[in-house]
């Protein structure tokens, strides 16, 4: 494949719809060609899918479920939208991607990692990102921002924000413990500074691999 793939992670409110907008804009004014998509959604079915797994319903997904549907979700964008992009040599940024289920599904809600692996392999057929940005930021700091939006949108938190705090520190330790495993891949970077700094973090990882 001749394109680059990157991916953004990590807990929620940590700024990666802001910067995958971010640094889509950096690389088109060098001259890139960039596809945004997101996980899950970035298809017909996959937004489809995103809708239900997000969902305060009275009979949630079990967790075998909602790894299922993640997946689903995951196989649709893998082959329609981000192979045939890599393959036309563009750049594909996502947010979010495998990451967020061995974090959210393995580490969160106790699902073997090594098991969740050989399913995302099934699903995405081996891709795998060239360079995933690990936006990381303390529950607190996650909790403030999802706040002032709820507020300024006067929206909800949806079904997975509303998992408990113990919930969110298991995940944000498990990613971290996913890049730490994986130095090649990964990049740090702390995103509770001010956005322009954190953007200029991005853009430097970037150039730099
Ligand atoms: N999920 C997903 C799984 O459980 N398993 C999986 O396999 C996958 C793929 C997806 C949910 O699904 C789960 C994880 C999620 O719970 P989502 O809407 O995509 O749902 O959730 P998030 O990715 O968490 O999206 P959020 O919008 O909540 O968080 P972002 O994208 O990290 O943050 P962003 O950019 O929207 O910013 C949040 C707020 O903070 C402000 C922004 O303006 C915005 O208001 N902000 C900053 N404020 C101050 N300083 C900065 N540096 C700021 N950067 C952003």
């Amino acid at each position: 494949m001749r394109g680059t793939f990157i991916t953004f992670e990590g807990p929620e409110g940590g700024g990666k719809s802001t910067h995958v907008q971010e640094l889509a804009e950096q690389l088109r004014a060098e001259g890139r060609t960039v596809l945004v998509t997101r996980e899950p959604g970035g298809t017909r079915l996959a937004e489809l899918i995103r809708g239900l797994v997000r969902e305060e319903v009275d009979d949630p997904p079990v967790t075998r479920s909602e790894v299922l549907l993640f997946l689903a979700a995951r196989a649709q964008v893998v082959s329609q939208v981000i192979r045939p992009a890599l393959q036309r040599g563009e750049w594909v940024i996502c947010d979010r991607f495998a990451d967020s289920t061995f974090a959210y599904q393995g580490y969160g809600r106790g699902v073997d990692v090594a098991r969740l692996k050989d399913l995302n392999d099934f699903a995405t057929e081996g891709l795998k990102p060239d360079l995933t940005i690990l936006l990381d930021v303390p529950p607190e700091t996650s909790r403030a921002r999802l706040a002032a939006r709820q507020a300024a949108t006067a929206t909800a938190a949806d079904r997975i924000e509303q998992a408990g705090e113990f919930f969110h520190r298991r995940l944000r330790d498990g990613f971290l413990e996913l890049a730490k495993a994986e130095p090649s891949r990964f990049v740090v970077i702390d995103s509770s500074g001010p956005r322009e700094e954190v953007s200029a973090q991005i853009l430097k990882a970037v150039h730099d691999r």
